[in-house]
């Protein structure tokens, strides 16, 4: 029996799903009481660091769990569990932590993109029981913006590199803790969870040390859901965003079982875009919570949900806020809400007053989640101009030219799944949500989704360099040669794509394997 310190802040379902899905069953800690009988405490900190030191105290766990780390019992801290252990965060001035380990938490310094998500690798510093059965060449998830930096270097089992060296896990005694997350780590990340609920006592040194980790670029499976006309829910694709052939919605796939297939193919993210979600009320569309909780009991990569992430309204006259909303998502397993329509209308709001609100679904959702945990889906779609004069808009200069062979375009954003374009652009819009709390953009384009022509390059240039948040490609996959294309031509991170991988025209693995050959670093 594994015991989990759950305080409310996160997706927890993950890591839930990971320890059942190895043939424990877990206990949610619900007061002192069950940390001081704990045999097994795993702690996936989620969030911030001051939120979750002060939900520690008065939920009344804090002196419990520090009892049970000074008495050296078996536990397992991940991400901001690993925070928690050292004295103090940058993240929260003068919050102190448990101070289990001597140091304190700093933000990353360097001018890579913060958050630093995705996957990178681990260099061995010491041997540990939780690495039995690695080689060393495994990447793992990692999403955070700071970084524990321990006074005492005995404690470090291993570093990673992200613009330079960081201490990436620390155990002492039986105290054990990682920066990234076993959880979302597919395979490996389930190796070292295992060696940990197991209660293996081996030290163990992987055989293979890499001198210099790099974060991989990551390989994206986006599945656009919704009902069809007979009423069941399923994967479908649209051509420029028009999902109906001959009338019918196109039929791809059934959610589950696509994404399983993603997961297993080495895919390094999935993410459903509930593509009706604009008019339907997603917390009485149970069909999609359900998808969520079926993934995330095959999935261990993380999961991205968007569509209808905003304030609702019932029939009732009850409202709802985008917060609850998320917040049923991330309890259904998700670790990642995008956000389309509800960005575009709080960007025109904020230009309008000048002011941000504070409440908007970016600013709350960022605020308890973290800001990792929002993505904002921008569909834009190319307006073009004879002269840069012809708009107030920020345009570029073009090397396809329009239909009236104009050399000039802007990218305007739409929302409800393109159907109505809004007076602003694409680049304003990145900007301005980078200012309001969103962890990374998911760059559509109407123009190139479902054409295999390749990804847009001057429209996802244009919005990578305009803001340090990482960008996912996203929109006309043709090719394993388009996704070398976006990662050599632009600074995104990851690159995502649908039809090809639905119509099997193109495996995941084929394009990382082109991807490796010819340089770019992928998770194998
Ligand atoms: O506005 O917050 O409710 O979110 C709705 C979400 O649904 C948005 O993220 C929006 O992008 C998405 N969406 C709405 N309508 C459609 C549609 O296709 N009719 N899908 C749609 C957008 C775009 C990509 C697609 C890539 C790759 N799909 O996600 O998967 O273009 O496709 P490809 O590789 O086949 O070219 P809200």
């Amino acid at each position: 029996m594994i015991t989990l310190l759950d305080y409310g802040a996160g997706n927890v379902r993950s890591v839930i799903n990971a320890i059942e899905r190895l043939g424990e069953s877990v206990h949610l800690v619900q007061g002192p009481d069950d940390i001081h009988s704990a045999q097994r405490l795993v702690f996936p900190g989620v969030g911030n660091f001051g939120n979750m030191m002060e939900t520690l105290r008065t939920k009344g766990l804090y002196d419990a769990l520090k009892e049970y780390l000074l008495s050296d019992r078996p536990f397992l801290g991940i991400c901001l569990g690993l925070q928690a252990l050292f004295e103090e965060s940058e993240e929260a001035p003068g919050v102190p932590g448990l101070g289990i380990f001597k140091g304190k938490v700093r933000r990353f310094s360097t001018n890579l993109s913060i958050p630093h998500i995705g996957w990178n690798g681990l260099k061995f510093r010491k041997e540990s029981p939780i690495f039995n059965g690695l080689t060393g060449e495994e990447k793992f998830y990692f999403v955070h913006s700071y970084h524990v930096c321990p006074l005492d270097e005995e404690v470090v089992l291993t570093h990673t590199d992200y613009g330079y060296e960081f201490t990436s896990s620390v155990q002492k005694g039986n105290v054990c803790a990682t920066q990234f997350h076993p959880e979302k780590s597919g395979k490996a990340g389930l190796k070292v969870l295992e060696n940990f609920v197991k209660g293996l006592q081996q030290p163990y040194l992987p055989e293979i040390r890499v001198t210099q980790t790099k974060l991989a670029k990551r390989i994206v499976a986006c599945l656009d859901v919704r009902t069809n006309d007979q009423g069941d829910l399923v994967v479908t694709k649209g051509d420029q965003y028009d999902v109906r052939e001959k009338g019918e919605v196109r039929n791809l796939g059934k959610p589950v079982e696509l994404a399983s297939r993603y997961y297993e193919d080495g895919a390094d993210e999935i993410t459903f875009l509930n593509i009706t979600g604009f008019r339907d009320f997603p917390l009485k569309d149970m069909p999609m919570l359900e998808v969520l909780k079926r993934t995330s009991k095959q999935v261990f990569v993380p999961l991205t949900i968007g569509g209808g992430i905003r304030d609702y309204v019932d029939n009732e006259g009850r409202h709802y806020s985008a917060l609850e909303v998320a917040s049923e998502y991330f309890r259904s397993g998700a670790d990642k809400v995008s956000i389309g329509s509800d960005a575009v209308l709080i960007c025109e709001e904020y230009l309008k007053t000048g002011n941000p609100t504070g409440n908007s679904s970016i600013e709350t959702i960022s605020r308890v989640y973290g800001n990792q945990a929002v993505v904002i889906s921008i569909d834009p779609r190319r307006v073009y101009v004879a002269s840069p004069e012809d708009t107030k808009h920020p345009v570029i200069e073009t090397k396809i030219p329009g239909p009236n062979g104009e050399r000039y375009c802007w990218y305007q954003c739409t929302i409800k799944g393109g159907r109505e374009g809004r007076d602003l652009d694409a680049i304003t819009l990145a900007k301005l949500v980078e200012e309001l709390g969103a962890g990374e953009i998911l760059l559509n384009c109407i123009d190139r989704d479902g054409t295999n022509l390749g990804f847009d390059i001057e429209l996802i240039s244009a919005v990578e360099k305009a803001v340090s948040i990482p960008v996912i490609a996203s929109s006309g996959a043709g090719a394993p040669e388009h996704f070398l294309e976006v990662f050599k031509e632009t600074d995104v991170e990851a690159a995502l794509a649908a039809g090809i991988f639905h119509r099997h025209e193109v495996e995941i693995q084929e394009v990382k394997e082109y991807l490796k050959i010819n340089g770019v670093e992928v998770r194998s």
